[in-house]
This record gives C-alpha cells, structure tokens and sequence, in this order.
C-alpha cells in the first residue's frame, strides 16, 4: 500500500557530537543543536551526562601521550556533558566544518567555535574526525537500543528523494 511506499533509503552516516561542560555552562546547547537540526541533519541519539575522568580517557584515548590529556579530561569531566548522534549525508565531514578549527582563533566565523568560543582549551563542542572515530565513539556513548531509527517529514524535500 501507499504507506509501505513511503520508506526512503539513505546513506545513513552518523557522527558523535558532544556539548562539553563549558558550553553546556555558558547556556550554548539549544545555540549548538539549532545550527546542526537547520543544516538538515537529524537528532538519532541524545543525553546529558557527567562523563568520569576514566570515562574521558576513553572517549580521548587518541591524545593520550600530548601535554594536555590530564587537563583535558579534568575539564571533560567537570561537569555534564550533551552527547548526541547526527545523522545524514556527509554529517561527519560537514560536522567538522560546522564546528570549526580545533583552536577557536584560528575558526572562520560562521563556525561554532569562531562564533562562540575563544581559546583551544574551551573550545565548547567535541566531533568525530572521521568514519572510524564516528563508530567507534557512537559505540562508546551509546547501545544500540539508545539509536533512533525514524524518517523525518523533511527527508524528502531536503534530499530530493520521492
Ligand atoms: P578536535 O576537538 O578539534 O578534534 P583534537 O586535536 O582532537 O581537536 O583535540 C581534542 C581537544 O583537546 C580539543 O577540542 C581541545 O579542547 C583540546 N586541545 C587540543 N589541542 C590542545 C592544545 O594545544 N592545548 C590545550 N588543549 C588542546
Ligand atoms: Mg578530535
């Protein structure tokens, strides 16, 4: 029937996507989120949370051996956290553009952290660099179950897709 039919099939990358304490304190998280759900990317997994410290070391066990592991995960971890996973077309890649360069002196404006952040240290937003980081870190936050499958009423207008 007509409603069976109306299932669309997409590429579905996800990306990890975290509002660290600074941001969460500064009272950025509906600023934050309102720049990825207007792109067109959808919400799939969200929730606040205080990570551990241990929890932090997981989550940047890439930086382990640079000078500022020890106070990036103090800062991590002091206070909640908003994880969440995007979803859409090129969401990893894009993401990264929408949050801008690691030190926020040196993101253009228009990006979260040129707009809204100023030194490397608070830099207010935490993205996925890349395909395996994204699944790596979506299985580190969240079970499977915690993951939403829906279509949204935009997919159609925003892909093109009927
Ligand atoms: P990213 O968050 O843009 O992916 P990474 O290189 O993965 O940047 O570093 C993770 C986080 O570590 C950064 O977001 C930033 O908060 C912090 N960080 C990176 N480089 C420095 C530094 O040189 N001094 C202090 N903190 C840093
Ligand atoms: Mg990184």
């Amino acid at each position: 029937d007509k409603c069976s039919l109306s299932i669309f099939f997409f590429q579905l990358e996800r990306t990890f996507i975290a509002i660290k304490p600074d941001g969460v304190q500064r009272g950025l998280i509906s600023e934050i989120m309102s720049r990825f759900e207007r792109k067109g990317f959808k919400l799939v997994a969200i929730k606040i949370t205080v990570p551990s410290k241990d929890f932090a070391q997981k989550h940047y066990h890439d930086l382990k051996t640079r000078a500022f592991f020890d106070v990036l995960c103090d800062v991590f971890s002091s206070g909640p956290v908003i994880a969440m996973v995007w979803e859409g077309e090129g969401v990893i890649k894009y993401g990264r553009k929408l949050i801008g360069a690691t030190d926020p002196q040196k993101s253009e404006p228009g990006t979260i952290r040129g707009d809204l952040a100023v030194v490397v240290g608070r830099n207010i937003i935490h993205g996925s660099d890349g395909p395996e980081t994204a699944k790596d870190e979506i299985n580190l936050w969240f079970k499977p179950e915690e993951l939403v499958n829906y279509s949204s009423n935009a997919e159609k207008w925003l892909y093109g897709v009927n």
